[in-house]
This record gives structure tokens, sequence and C-alpha cells, in this order.
């Protein structure tokens, strides 16, 4: 055995469990404000969108849950797609609400001076718990795209007041076993000023809420050089990290795969979620929950998918190697060059054969982008879809 197979058969029992949400609209078409392309075998149903998911969790064994966004996933009957998403083997997760894309929101939803338009938003969201209550999902993720171009525009103090009342009508009709989790952004689509611009203001917001009120932390949702990770260890350190929406960025909000622009700093983000207590499968109770949030313009949905999945958990095990004695013992030492080699030398193992081995004990494929490449479903489903509408992302 060498070292690195030692090292690994220790952290190998914590990656059992690991569990990583798809969203819905990862395998609609999506583009930027230019140009959406489709690609063959697109979805044409929320079913369809499902089944695709459903196809990731059987090549990786990662991904056991689906978020779905309303109204962009609306059906008749979600208890009925509680059935479809079970029989695929999968289990329908977060609830997105949506309120930016109603002309009625133009200047606001749950901060629009108009109570008839911020009681509307709020049914929205009373809409999407009920929607929880039929698909049995935990989390009701609140994303809001309000703000103002410029300045002047809008009363900051006014809108983050009517902010934390809205909110706090929402926080009151989830149920016991429920939780909300508010994303912030610092910009897009307003380009002045945001109403959940960061961190801070999020942690504010929930806080005042209440104990089953958390912050989702977006990593794409920075300016440039943030540091992150910093971030995960603060919320964690507070107990206010609910949730990651994973996905990469080269310039602003880019919704990569995960892990494809900077695998070093998903690494880095990892090892705080772990040295916070905030990795699920090595800590129920205070589990951070682990979703994608991300687009697939030009490459083909279900391998983006899986390659997404397989660079989390590649970097999960990867930040379970990191030696924590040893980090701590040069830490406290002050060997400055110490402690960053006991940590690179963690981010630096290639840990690929192991985890190959440890799927196959699992009877999962060593290799799931090229079992999926070469299990023909990719094919299959393009032959299949001809006819119909393609779902764009939104
Ligand atoms: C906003 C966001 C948010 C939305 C999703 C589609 O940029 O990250 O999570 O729900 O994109
Ligand atoms: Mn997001
Ligand atoms: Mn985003």
């Amino acid at each position: 055995m060498t070292d690195t197979q030692a090292a690994f058969a220790q952290i190998a029992p914590l990656l059992e469990g690991q569990a990583i949400e798809l969203p819905s609209w990862a395998f609609g078409n999506s583009g930027t404000r230019f140009k959406v392309f489709g690609t063959a075998g697109t979805p044409r149903s929320v079913e369809e969108k499902i089944a695709d998911a459903a196809t990731v969790h059987r090549f990786t064994g990662l991904a056991p849950t689906v978020a779905l966004h309303i109204p962009w996933d609306l059906v008749d009957d979600f208890g009925a797609l509680r059935t479809f998403a079970t029989d695929h083997g999968v289990e329908l997760g977060t609830i997105n609400s949506n309120t930016f894309q109603d002309d009625d929101y133009k200047f606001g939803a749950l901060t629009h001076v108009d109570p008839k338009i911020r009681q509307k938003a709020i049914d929205h969201h009373f809409e999407c718990i009920d929607v929880m209550n039929a698909t049995g999902s935990r989390d009701l993720k609140i994303w809001l795209a309000e703000g103002s171009n410029y300045p002047g525009q809008a009363d900051l103090r006014g809108r983050q007041d009517r902010l934390a009342e809205s909110l706090a009508t929402i926080y009151d009709r989830i149920g016991e076993e429920q939780r909300l989790v508010l994303e912030y952004k610092f910009f897009e689509p307003a380009f002045y000023h945001t109403d959940v611009p960061d961190w801070g203001t999020s942690y504010a917001q929930v806080s005042a809420l209440g104990e089953r009120a958390l912050v989702c932390l977006d990593t794409g949702h920075h300016a440039p050089g943030t540091n992150i990770e910093f971030i995960t260890m603060q919320l964690l350190r507070l107990g206010k990290l609910g949730s990651f929406d994973f996905n990469s960025r080269f310039y602003a909000d880019d919704d990569l795969i995960v892990g494809a622009a900077d695998p070093f700093q998903l690494f880095r983000i990892l090892f705080e979620v772990i040295r916070g207590g905030g990795y699920g499968p090595a800590n129920p109770e205070s589990e951070v929950a682990f979703m994608l949030d991300q687009c697939h313009n030009v490459e083909d949905k279900i391998p983006g998918q899986i390659r997404s999945v397989l660079n989390v958990q590649e970097m999960t095990a990867r930040a379970l190697l990191v030696d924590r004695d040893a980090l701590a013992a040069a830490q406290e030492a002050g060997d400055v060059l110490g402690a960053n080699e006991v940590f690179m030398d963690a981010f630096q193992t290639d840990v690929r054969a192991d985890l190959a081995a440890w799927r196959e004990e699992r009877g999962l494929p060593a290799h799931p982008m090229k079992a999926y490449a070469a299990s023909g479903h990719q094919q299959e489903i393009e032959a299949a879809r001809v006819g119909g509408t393609q779902l764009s992302w939104n």
C-alpha cells in the first residue's frame, strides 16, 4: 500500500453518504443574453429533467436529490411528481422561489413600496411552501433580484425594513422541519445597489427571523478576489451556513462547472466546511446542504453535471486528507512554510485511482464520465426526444 492509499483508506468512510443536490434548470438549454443554443436531447418536461438528474445519480451515487425552481417547474400535481422522482431513484429537494420574471417586480418584490406587490411576492412564497409540503422538501431558497440602478433611485433603508417584514411573514409559514435559506449576490440584475448583496446582510436578516433561517452561499456571487473560505468559516462559526450553490466563475456569475475555474478555491472552501463541522456525512446534525447552481451552455448537460459532482467529491476527499494534527502543530509553532506544506500536500494528492476503486467497491462505475459516454444514453435521449419543445433553463 502506498502512503496515499493508506491515507485514503482512513478518510474513505467519510465519503460515504455524500450528497450533492442538482438544479433542475441545469438540464434546460441556457446561454447568455446574446444567444441560447439548443442541445440535442434536452428535456421537454419537468419529468425529463428529473429523469436526467436521476441518470447523474445512477452513474455517480452522489446526487440523490433535485432542486426545483417555481414557476419554471410548476406542475399540476406535485405529489405525483414526487412519486415520479422516487420511482426514478431520486427525491425532490430545495424549492427555489422566483420573483424576478414578473413585470410587477420591476422595482422590487419583497421590498416593493406598494403593499399589494409585496403581498403578491409573499403569496408566491406561500405557494412555494405548499409545494414543499407536497414534495417533502426541507429547504425554501430565496434569492432576490432586487435593487436599484442609480444613486437616489431608492430609499435603501426603507427597502431593508420592508424586506425584514416580508421575510418574517414567510418564515412564520414554514414548518418545524423546514428551513428558509437566503441567498446573497453582490450585483445583477441591479447595478448600483442590491438589497441582499453580501453574507453580512443575509446574516443580519436571517438572524432576526430565527433558528431555521440560514444563509445560502453561492460561490459565483462575490466580487473577484473575495476570500470565500473565510466567509464559509465565519458563517459556520455563527451556526448560520445553511447551504451552498456551487459553481465556478472567471469573471462574474458565470455558473460554470464547479471546480473548473479554480479547483484550489473549491478545496479551500471544503476544508473550512470540514474544519467547521459542516460536512454532512461526518456531522448530520450540523450538515450544510451542497447544491449545484450551474448552466451548461455549450457542453452536454448530463455529463456536465456528472463532471461537477465528481469535482466536488474529489476535492472533498483531498480536503479530508489534510493532516489536521500536523497542521495545528505547525500553526502553533509559527511554522509558516511547514503549515502551508501540510495544506498543499493534501491539495496536491491525486485521489483519482483511489476514488475509482472506492466506486467499484460500491457497484458504481469506476469512471462515471467514461461509463456515461460508453453507455449510449446520450444518443438514446437525443433520438427519443425529438419533437416537442425543449425547455430553456428558465
Ligand atoms: C441568481 C441565482 C439564484 C437563482 C439561480 C437561477 O444568480 O444564483 O440561485 O435561483 O441563479
Ligand atoms: Mn444561486
Ligand atoms: Mn447566480
